[in-house]
């Protein structure tokens, strides 16, 4: 194709190729729109389970690459839950939406910048006041938010209880309890995904 000002081989179009090429470019990204996936992204402090929590629910299909202009890696995926289908990323573990480390600004700016239609923020049932602040923060900055209270079973050796209607009733979001690595809740977890994400 000629440059439209250099008449060398080039990526831009010139005359009135211009318009049918970006035309199309355009119509592309309708289409693309129109196809992406709804998508859940899995937030929570680190080692609370957000990794076991993603592989459930996205088995094979995974990739893992550098967020852009940075050194973290972000693990990407795809769910199918009741025939449905699901984009699901893993993003680092954060403390706060104001960020301190590079893990903590690329969650934010991966939350904030990409279109998101189910935020699981993976909480400790031990440590669930330490961890709660995060989930106003989410809510405050307007993310739809499902809390996914994970490691249920250690809570429980500690003789900890979670009232999952009374969170619910609290927050005004969906709760779910979980203990992942066992198997535990994920099956509600998926249906909670499914109706809450339309
Ligand atoms: N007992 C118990 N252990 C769990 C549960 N879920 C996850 N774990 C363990 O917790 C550890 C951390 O899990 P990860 O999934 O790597 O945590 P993460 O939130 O992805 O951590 P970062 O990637 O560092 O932010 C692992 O050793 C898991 O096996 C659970 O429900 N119960
Ligand atoms: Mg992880």
């Amino acid at each position: 194709m000629e440059c439209h000002k250099c008449n060398k081989n080039c990526y831009k179009p010139k005359g009135k190729q211009k318009q049918g090429i970006w035309k199309w470019l355009g119509k592309n990204q309708e289409v693309a729109d129109r196809e992406r996936l709804p998508q859940i992204a899995l937030v929570g402090t680190p080692n609370v389970g957000k990794s076991v929590v993603f592989n459930a629910l996205t088995g094979t299909y995974v990739t893992v690459s550098n967020y852009p202009g940075t050194t973290v890696e972000v693990s990407r995926g795809e769910a199918k839950i009741q025939e449905r289908r699901f984009a699901v990323v893993d993003t680092p573990g954060m403390y706060s939406l104001l960020p301190i480390t590079e893990e903590e600004k690329v969650a934010r700016d991966l939350l904030l910048s990409e279109p998101v239609d189910l935020v699981v923020h993976v909480v400790d049932a031990k440590n669930l006041g330490r961890m709660l602040p995060l989930t106003f923060q989410l809510l405050e900055a307007g993310l739809p938010v499902l809390l996914a209270v994970n490691m249920i079973d250690e809570a429980q050796q500690l003789g900890i209880q979670i009232n999952r209607e009374e969170l619910e009733k609290k927050l005004q979001v969906p709760v779910v309890t979980m203990a992942a690595a066992l198997n535990f809740g994920l099956t509600e977890l998926k249906e909670k995904i499914c109706e809450y994400v339309k």
